[in-house]
């Protein structure tokens, strides 16, 4: 464990699934920290746009006065800080492949399963789209676990703040079954497995809340898509 005396500051947001998984990451290295919530859709504090001026968004990590944006390299920070339950692979590919997927993961399923399938006029290629990438991480997960093999790891903070705690209440909320049981036995048993992690159901937002600011999310992208951009 690192030193005594460590001051440890969160900002981040209930709904936001880049905090959500930073929360996980934190509790089972059993860190202690103070958190900090911003209503980021309706405004940003002061505090918020000091801390991380470039991108002014949330999560913010506070450790001892040095300040770090960005998830994953949030969690690449906490998990070398404090080492006990390690997040990340130490070996150097299995370690270069996890962060490999989680970028998909935050780029190319969030932009092609939620931005691409809000703005598009036809839902049911869209969700194929969507469906193509998932069947990606169904072969990752197949046999395992865990992403992380046999305890929860970066991948399965990633990858599960984003999909099932995330995008699945996006897609739940536009009548979307988008990860079928039969379709994607293996990411539905994984699913389970995460769900039976005391830690991640503390760090998850609340289902029916969460629906709610999902479909205000929806809204949002489908109000700047009507905006045309004339440069
Ligand atoms: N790449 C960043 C993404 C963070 C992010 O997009 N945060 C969203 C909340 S889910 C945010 O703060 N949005 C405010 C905005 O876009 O203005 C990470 O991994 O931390």
């Amino acid at each position: 464990m690192a030193e005594k005396e460590e001051v440890v500051k969160l900002i981040g947001s209930w709904a936001s699934p880049f905090s959500r998984r930073v929360e996980i990451g934190l509790k089972l290295k059993g860190v202690l920290y103070e958190y900090m919530d911003e209503d980021y859709l309706v405004t940003k504090s002061p505090l918020l746009l000091q801390l991380n001026p470039i991108y002014k968004k949330v999560p913010v990590f506070v450790h001892n006065g040095k300040v770090l944006p960005e998830s994953h390299l949030i969690l690449e920070y906490i998990d070398q800080t404090w080492t006990n339950n390690p997040i990340l692979p130490r070996d150097p590919y299995e370690k270069a492949m996890a962060l490999f997927w989680a970028k998909f993961v935050d780029e190319q399923v969030t932009s092609i399963g939620l931005r691409s399938l809000v703005k598009s006029e036809k839902t049911d290629v869209a969700i194929k789209e969507a469906q193509e990438l998932i069947t990606f991480l169904e072969k990752e997960i197949t046999g395992n676990e865990f992403f992380g093999g046999k305890a929860i790891g970066f991948l399965d903070m990633v990858v599960g703040s984003m999909i099932p705690f995330c995008l699945a209440r996006a897609w739940e909320g536009m009548g979307i079954d988008m990860i079928p049981e039969n379709k994607f036995p293996e990411l539905n048993r994984w699913i389970k497995n995460l769900k039976e992690i005391k830690i991640v159901r503390e760090c998850i937002p609340n289902k029916e809340k969460h629906i709610e600011h999902m479909m205000k999310i929806v809204e949002r992208i489908k109000a700047a898509s009507k905006t045309i951009c004339t440069l």
